[in-house]
């Protein structure tokens, strides 16, 4: 049979099938696709063929994943450096960011915003907690978003908590599957409870000493929604490690770096010492944020995204 993965705990893989019966499929023996080492080798969203076990209806083993049509993988910034697939085959994905309770930096979206371009997946930014912010972060988020628009991407300023501007995203999500990542407090399970408030999904306050999310939701789960949409709910993550890019290919995942590229001298530019560079010239311009371009740095450089930037220098 055929089925789509909709939940996995790491040795338990939750499968819809084609006839809409849910199985609980195990796999056997190693499996070693498309050359990714992840430390999951089946992710929530693949499509995969398994078989029923004998005199069982509900439990199944997997057999093979169809060729995924995208992933988002990450690395991870401790020391094991072990690389994990959030989630496969999704149409879009919606990074949730907040200013402070967490707070997000500029750094990490860049990050996460580099891995959605090198996969071809759309990214919308969602600025969460309007309903939470002051006047100078209420600008704070508006000088922000208009970082971001400059740069290529949609924002949105929403309050999943209030229901500001949650109808705009529900309509983003007809007909496709979405997933929500963001760092862990940031209102992914708020989100999708506004959107679907029937599948009341386990949320937590954060907490008050480390303004940190709890990790609340532990494993990647698709859902199927009243309207014609599926999302993925994930669980918080901390940071982001671009998985293996090659240098010359890093800037083109910077949408605005990637729009002057033809205008360097070199056609190869790498947008480092070269002459007559054009995206160094947007940044004296100010054009280009000083932020992203730090975060390319860091990037080409292989830091990982705790080493500090001043996010907000111009
Ligand atoms: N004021 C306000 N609080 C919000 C908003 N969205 C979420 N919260 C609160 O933020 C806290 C964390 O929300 P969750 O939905 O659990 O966050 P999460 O991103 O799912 O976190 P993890 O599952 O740990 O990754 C909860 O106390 C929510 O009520 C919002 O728009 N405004
Ligand atoms: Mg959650
Ligand atoms: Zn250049």
């Amino acid at each position: 049979m055929q089925g789509v993965v909709y939940k996995s705990t790491g040795s338990w893989y939750q499968v819809k099938a084609e006839n809409g019966k849910f199985y609980e499929c195990r796999i056997k023996g190693k499996f070693r696709i498309q050359g990714i080492k992840s430390t999951n080798p089946v992710a929530v969203g693949d499509v995969v063929g398994f078989d029923v076990e004998d005199g069982d209806e509900e439990t199944g083993v997997i057999k093979k994943i169809i060729e995924r049509e995208n992933y988002i993988i990450r690395k991870s910034v401790n020391l094991s450096k072990q690389t994990h697939i959030i989630a496969s085959n999704v149409d879009q994905v919606f990074l949730l960011i907040t200013l402070n309770n967490p707070p997000t930096l500029t750094t990490f979206i860049d990050r996460f915003l580099v891995t959605a371009e090198a996969y071809d997946i759309t990214a919308i930014l969602l600025f969460n907690k309007v309903d939470t912010y002051s006047i100078e972060e209420l600008a704070e988020v508006r000088y922000l978003a208009e970082l971001y628009r400059s740069a290529g991407y949609e924002c949105i300023g929403i309050s999943a908590k209030e229901g500001k501007n949650v109808d705009k995203v529900k309509e983003k999500m007809i007909g496709k599957i979405s997933m929500i990542s963001g760092h862990s407090g940031t209102g992914k399970s708020t989100l999708i409870n506004a959107i679907e408030p029937t599948l009341d999904l386990k949320t937590s306050e954060i907490s008050r000493q480390h303004s940190q999310g709890q990790h609340t939701t532990t494993f990647a789960e698709m859902f199927d929604l009243q309207f014609d949409a599926r999302i993925i709910d994930t669980p918080g993550i901390k940071g982001f490690g671009v998985v293996d890019m090659e240098k010359e290919e890093i800037g083109d995942y910077f949408p605005e770096f990637f729009q002057l590229k033809q205008d360097c001298k070199f056609h190869n530019c790498l947008h480092l010492n070269e002459p007559k560079c054009a995206v160094k010239d947007a940044l004296e311009e100010g054009e280009i944020a000083w932020s992203r371009y730090k975060s390319y740095l860091q990037i080409m450089e292989g830091e990982d995204e705790n080493y500090r930037v001043d996010q907000y220098q111009k």
